[in-house]
């Protein structure tokens, strides 16, 4: 019998769940702040919520993406490529199961920083897309915008390979085209509270439409 566990439609006897919250945006742009006070917002209004990032450099596919960054290692750029895309794969059951029980799962980064980040260096966007297909989809993409300049001077760049501005300037490129319905952008020069505010509300309305019921769906749009 076929494997359909990752078909685009997965309808459940019922479909209240945990929302799909995904934070994207350049280096630096205040992603890991503003994700942790996300879920302690979210926590304090009593809903279940974890944070999760990627890439998840504790399992051992994590560890080899990791090495890579901090140029410990060379890999062919379609080799990293699908190695963050594994790094996606090896947790989305986990992430079916987490929804499903009512979790809200905030995510900081995911597939869009994949295409983003591997097309900037020249790889074909669709190509990019390909292995994220069936992974599942946010129910909201929160794109924290900000110019590639004013985030390079947000207390310099750390070292890590891809912490250039001119690498970055594309990267920022590549997200305006992959923006879509279910994203929402938000100005990162805003300040910090403003910032937070706005991702409150936000989140807030998403997470009480899949606590009434909204079916899972899969990237990309299928
Ligand atoms: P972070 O841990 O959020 O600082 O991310 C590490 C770096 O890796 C950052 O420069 C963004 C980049 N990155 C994150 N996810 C992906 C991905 O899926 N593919 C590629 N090529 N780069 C990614």
């Amino acid at each position: 019998m076929a494997d359909n566990s990752h078909n685009c439609s997965l309808r459940g006897k019922e479909d209240s769940r945990g929302a799909l919250v995904v934070l994207e945006g350049l280096d630096r742009c205040g992603k890991t702040t503003q994700s942790t006070r996300l879920v302690k917002h979210l926590e304090s209004l009593g809903y279940s919520t974890e944070l999760w990032r990627y890439p998840d450099r504790t399992t051992s596919v994590g560890q080899m993406i990791s090495s890579y960054l901090s140029n410990k290692s060379q890999l062919d750029d379609r080799t990293i490529h699908l190695l963050f895309s594994a790094n996606r794969w090896e947790k989305r059951s986990l992430m079916e199961t987490k929804l499903k029980s009512g979790t809200t799962l905030v995510v900081d980064r995911y597939s869009y920083s994949g295409v983003a980040f591997s097309s900037a260096k020249g790889l074909d966007m669709e190509w990019c897309k390909a292995p994220e297909i069936g992974l599942l989809a946010p129910d909201v993409v929160l794109y924290l915008d900000i110019p590639p300049e004013k985030a390079a001077e947000r207390g310099g760049y750390g070292g890590e390979r891809y912490e250039q501005l001119e690498f970055q300037k594309k990267v920022g490129q590549r997200y305006k085209d992959l923006c879509s319905a279910n994203w929402k952008v938000i100005d990162a020069c805003s300040t910090m509270e403003e910032v937070e505010k706005q991702l409150q509300e936000i989140v807030l309305d998403c997470v009480k439409t899949c606590q009434e019921g909204k079916p899972l769906s899969c990237l990309w749009s299928c």
